[in-house]
């Protein structure tokens, strides 16, 4: 086997770097044409054929299951969380969970909050919609009593300003959002969202 330099050993491990990451970040990137980074030859020329068809191979297959999720309404979603008491808008007049819409389809759902108050902190919990009137308390401190609740995520202690995200994969149903900073439930600080295909 021919001799490399030192130098050209770096490249290479650094290009193989960069292609490894390229296929972790998965095909979003290809969409967003992040691929044009990389030199086709360079990655040939750098690792040997099976590994290049193994991650052939997982090219596709991501491929085909986004445009699956897609075909299905299954494709990545957003929504937008506006978190926000009277020092926001003297206007307001209770804490309150602002969301951009409050029906979305199964599947992979990123939550992007904004705390908007100027002065308090504020987070967002996710739980599954029993159908109770109200959820379960804990009176002496004020707030949900967590420790019954079935929590599936949380964008926990966002400072006055500060955004905050969180991926979900949901299923069909009714989800509720709430902040459980003391008091700030009682106060009006719950929204609700529903899945549905
Ligand atoms: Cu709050």
């Amino acid at each position: 086997m021919r001799a490399l330099s030192v130098a050209k050993i770096r490249s290479k491990v650094h290009r193989n770097r960069q292609f490894q990451l390229l296929f972790s970040s998965g095909t979003r990137k290809i969409r967003r044409g992040t691929f044009s980074n990389v030199s086709f030859r360079s990655i040939f020329r750098t690792r040997n054929q099976d590994e290049c068809n193994i991650d052939w191979i997982c090219v596709v297959l991501r491929v085909v299951r986004d445009c699956w999720r897609r075909e299905r309404g299954h494709a990545h979603k957003m929504l937008a969380i506006k978190l926000q008491d009277s020092s926001t808008d003297p206007s307001i007049t209770h804490m309150r969970i602002v969301v951009d819409r409050d029906a979305l389809t199964p599947g992979l759902v990123t939550l992007q909050a904004e705390n908007q108050s100027k002065n308090l902190v504020h987070e967002v919990l996710v739980v599954r919609d029993v159908g109770a009137k109200e959820l379960p308390l804990n009176a002496k401190r004020d707030r949900v009593n967590e420790a019954r609740v079935r929590r599936l995520g949380e964008i926990g202690d966002l400072p006055p300003g500060k955004r905050g995200k969180l991926t979900l994969n949901l299923k069909p149903g009714t989800y509720l959002l709430f902040c459980n900073q003391p008091g700030h439930y009682g106060d009006g600080m719950v929204t609700k969202i529903t899945i549905a295909p």
